[in-house]
């Protein structure tokens, strides 16, 4: 096998708990964790006692020193387009986690930053890779029901997500570009580009500043039509999070998946149920563990497609299709019409 590459985190709060723990696994692929960096030196120490590795609290210094691969930026999005411009000029190739800014022209700069300096910038986008969705994905492309006519994506909880992330009350947009934009990125990977969505957003939450709720209808290129619906305000027992449940209606049958371990696949006179194999490993702890998984399967994608020099499924250009439909879906609540997506023009 080739020598190692160097892999640098930035940002070590809650959820790079799950990177660097995924990092730790990719190891005998290639991949080795060289330096985590966080401007709080509490929180760099803390990565660093907990993964061996040296800590920095200035990136400049970190690249400086460490000379990394490819960076794993896991910071929160008001920071990403100043991290990303940096590390575009310095030649640095990165990874950065979802959203990828608070808005359209932020990312836009990003994308326009990486083409002009052919740098690598993949978006941690990792709802795609949780084993469910592999494994409807699979069948989806073997045919199993047909072609997909119609889907239901729905992510409903009254999980306490407030608890890990208190900064979610205050953002300015919040359930569909911090949770809604993952389940508009597997409606694109299940039933094709958007042509055109509509939406209505709630606040029934008051101690949010912001929409918990969002319903959205979305015709599909291909002409097949989804509803998604995504809410940090339900209350229910048992809750489900964080798993996603779908339902796919396709010319010869139907899927469903209510449950993080099976899917029921039926052709309108009998069903079969489908296993799904997600297994909890040391580090995962439920009722994480399905994106605990789908993290280090997002990073081992994007790891493989940069060290081949091909790119990776969820890279920028991709990502602005997912945060495209986040932008229409906020216009269309606003004005209660249907929008089309923007695309990404190339300057
Ligand atoms: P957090 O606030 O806990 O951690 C962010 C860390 O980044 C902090 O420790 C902060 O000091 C550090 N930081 C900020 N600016 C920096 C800079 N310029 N240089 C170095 N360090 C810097 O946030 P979090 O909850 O871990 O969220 C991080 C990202 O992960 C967000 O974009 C969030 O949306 C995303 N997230 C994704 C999922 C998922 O399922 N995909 C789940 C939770 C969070
Ligand atoms: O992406 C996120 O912020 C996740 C989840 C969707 C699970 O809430 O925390």
């Amino acid at each position: 096998m080739s020598a190692p590459l160097k892999i640098a985190v930035i940002g070590c709060g809650f959820f790079a708990q799950n990177h660097l723990q995924g990092w730790k696994e990719l190891r005998g692929e290639g991949a080795e964790l060289a330096a985590v960096c966080d401007a709080s030196a509490e929180k760099a120490n803390a990565a660093s006692r907990a993964h061996g590795v040296p800590a920095f609290t200035s990136i400049e210094k970190m690249l400086d020193t460490v000379k990394p691969d490819l960076v794993d930026v896991i910071t929160r999005m008001d920071s990403h387009l100043a991290i990303c411009d940096l590390l575009a000029r310095r030649g640095v190739a990165a990874i950065v986690q979802k959203p990828l800014a608070p808005c359209w022209a932020d990312c836009v700069a990003m994308a326009n930053t990486a083409r002009e300096h052919k740098s690598f910038l993949a978006v941690h986008e990792n709802f795609r890779f949780q084993a469910p969705m592999l494994k409807v994905k699979a069948l989806l492309d073997g045919g199993a029901i047909g072609d997909v006519s119609w889907a239901r994506l729905a992510f409903r909880t009254g999980f306490d997500v407030f608890g890990n992330q208190p900064y979610l009350y205050d953002e300015e947009r919040l359930v569909i570009l911090d949770l809604g934009i993952h389940v508009l990125d597997i409606a694109r990977v299940f039933l094709g580009e958007v042509d055109r969505l509509s939406c209505e957003t709630q606040r029934r939450n008051v101690l949010v500043k912001a929409d918990d709720t969002a319903t959205l209808l979305l015709r599909h290129s291909g002409g097949a039509v989804s509803v998604v619906e995504c809410t940090y305000t339900a209350k229910r027992h048992p809750d489900l999070f964080p798993h996603t449940r779908l339902e796919i209606e396709g010319t010869k049958g139907s899927l469903i998946l209510d449950s993080d371990d099976e899917i029921i696949l039926s052709d309108g006179t009998s069903h079969t149920r489908i296993a799904i194999d997600n297994p909890l490993a040391p580090w995962m702890q439920k009722p994480w563990h399905v994106v605990q998984r789908s993290v280090m399967e997002t990073s081992r994608h994007i790891f493989k497609s940069f060290r081949n020099g091909e790119r990776a499924a969820t890279d920028i250009s991709d990502n602005l299709k997912t945060y495209a439909l986040v932008e229409a879906a906020y216009a269309a609540a606003l004005d209660h019409t249907s929008h089309q997506p923007e695309m990404w023009q190339h300057n």
